[in-house]
């Protein structure tokens, strides 16, 4: 659906209206209790939530009857963390029953009429024109902040690519633009975005002809950006003043940047809260810290990163590595990994080598380290010089394939390719890692290719990946690395 500047706003108001219908039914409870319960909720509803600024479009859309009813619901219960229904169940009803004070909660929030949404968790994005008044590199990084204030109070991710169709299309334009809304020379509209959805769905144009800054002067991309965006993840305007979806333009450090409390209820309303322990780790993933198992031949063990270095092949798991040689088993040792990669401190999340370039790469969180041999060469690096998104702060595993030249980094179920020889990530990545490699399934915790395999370590499985079979050959006991 279409978002429209005010002028296509009343098109879109008599299509809303033509699909309001009697009202849904609101209850699942016996006749008497689901009566009280109406008395009790519609009472309570009246007086905490009572609109001071008469209808807004999706009420005059709806009509005034029982979808009215169901929406200040479905605000009470966005305002509570509950589940959005819009019915009364047993949660809402507790919630409504409970004793409380006589402040009115109203949130100030508006969706569009519909309520569209975006479907799906991940969402691409793409700057395909830039302005002439900032650089290119200031753009983006004025839409990557935007977009991540949205991004830390939803469980939504965005990932940008560089060609192609994205979900958000984002440009700058002049005057005409081919949308049926165009721009208007400096000042008076400065930017627009379409609700959720289809084709224009998403997509945000910024009138070129503004003076688009970083910082005070003229109008500041991220607020407008952020703004806009708030539009196209599916909110309207808010009547709270201090919102970022309120429509009047107020300049926002980026840096200082907080999502306020009207519109994060507001957009939690349309996706639910982020879960910190779900989906792409928002903060540093800390592992769950199992009763150190200090039996490595304990048969749920897996490694955390597995490489070959030199002649040998190691094996990380916590604080310790095994290095062997890859035919012969016997003479596995152990050792702590600060004896001999100090800077790596405790664990590693993933490794690989380059043989023909004599170097070795390790990866913690956000951060990388190069090796020659056991010989550290500088400091640690950040990841995102792979050109990895933000969103992603730490690596799964990782193997080199010596024939195309690639790395592949894996992370939760997708994995990414990373062009060695044009040392530059690849497009059209993540991909699906079950989909790309059939048989393998489950969490990646290490890889490694040996004689033209992919070994992927999973848990207390290891898959035997033959590559141009394009199958698993077999699944190996983990533990059976080292000597177990
Ligand atoms: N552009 C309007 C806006 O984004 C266009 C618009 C009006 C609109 N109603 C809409 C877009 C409903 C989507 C849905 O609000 S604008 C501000 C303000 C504008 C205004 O150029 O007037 C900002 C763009 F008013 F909040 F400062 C960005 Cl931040
Ligand atoms: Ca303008
Ligand atoms: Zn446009
Ligand atoms: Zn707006």
């Amino acid at each position: 659906m279409k978002v429209l500047p005010a002028s296509g706003l009343a098109v879109l108001l008599v299509t809303a209206l033509k699909l309001s219908t009697a009202a849904p039914s609101l209850f699942a409870a016996t006749p008497r209790t689901w009566r009280n319960n109406y008395h009790l909720a519609q009472a309570y509803l009246d007086k905490y939530y009572t609109k001071k600024g008469g209808l807004h479009v999706g009420e005059m859309a709806a009509g005034r009857g029982g979808n009215a009813m169901a929406k200040k619901i479905k605000e009470m219960q966005a305002f509570f963390g509950l589940q959005v229904t819009g019915k009364l169940d047993q949660n809402t009803m507790n919630v409504i029953k409970r004793p409380r004070c006589g402040v009115p909660d109203v949130a100030n929030y508006r969706l569009f009429p519909g309520e569209p949404k975006w479907k799906k968790n991940i969402l691409t994005y793409r700057v395909s024109k830039y302005t002439t008044s900032m650089s290119p590199a200031e753009v983006d990084k004025a839409v990557e902040m935007a977009l991540q204030a949205w991004s830390s109070a939803i469980p939504l991710s965005f990932v940008r690519i560089h060609s192609g169709e994205a979900d958000i299309m984002i440009s700058f334009e002049t005057g005409d633009h081919g949308d049926s809304y165009p721009f208007d020379g400096p000042r008076g509209t400065l930017a627009h975005a379409f609700a959720p959805g289809e084709g224009l769905g998403g997509d945000t144009h910024f009138d070129n002809a503004e003076k688009w800054t970083m910082g005070m002067n003229g109008f500041n991309l991220f607020t407008v950006a952020a703004h806009e965006f708030g539009h196209a993840l599916g909110l309207a305007h808010s009547t709270d003043p201090s919102a970022l979806m309120y429509p009047t333009y107020k300049y926002q450090n980026p840096y200082k940047f907080r999502l306020p409390q009207d519109d994060v209820r507001g957009i939690q309303a349309l996706y639910g809260p982020r879960k910190p322990y779900l989906g792409k780790p928002s903060i540093p993933h800390i592992p769950p810290h199992k009763p150190a198992s200090n039996d490595p031949c304990d048969s749920s063990s897996s490694f955390d990163a597995v490489t070959m270095l030199g002649k040998e092949l190691l094996l990380f798991k916590d604080r310790i590595f095994w290095r062997r040689q890859v035919h012969v088993p016997a003479g596995i040792r152990p050792s702590t990994i600060t004896s001999s990669f100090p800077q790596l401190m405790s664990h590693v999340d993933a490794a690989y080598e380059v043989a023909e370039r004599g170097a070795a790469y390790f990866f913690k969180g956000p951060h990388y380290w190069i090796t020659r041999g056991f010989q550290m060469q500088g400091p640690a690096r950040t990841i995102y010089d792979f050109g990895f998104p933000r969103h992603v702060q730490r690596i799964d595993a990782a193997v080199y394939l010596n024939e195309p030249q690639k790395t592949l980094f894996f992370v939760g179920d997708e994995y990414y390719s990373y062009d060695e020889r044009k040392r530059k990530m690849e497009k059209d990545y993540p991909k699906s890692t079950e989909e790309e490699f059939s048989g393998v399934n489950g969490q990646i915790d290490a890889a490694v290719e040996l004689n033209g395999y992919i070994y992927f370590f999973s848990g207390p499985k290891t898959f035997k990946y033959d590559t141009e079979k394009e199958d698993v050959v077999s699944v190996l006991k983990s533990s059976s690395w080292i000597g177990c």
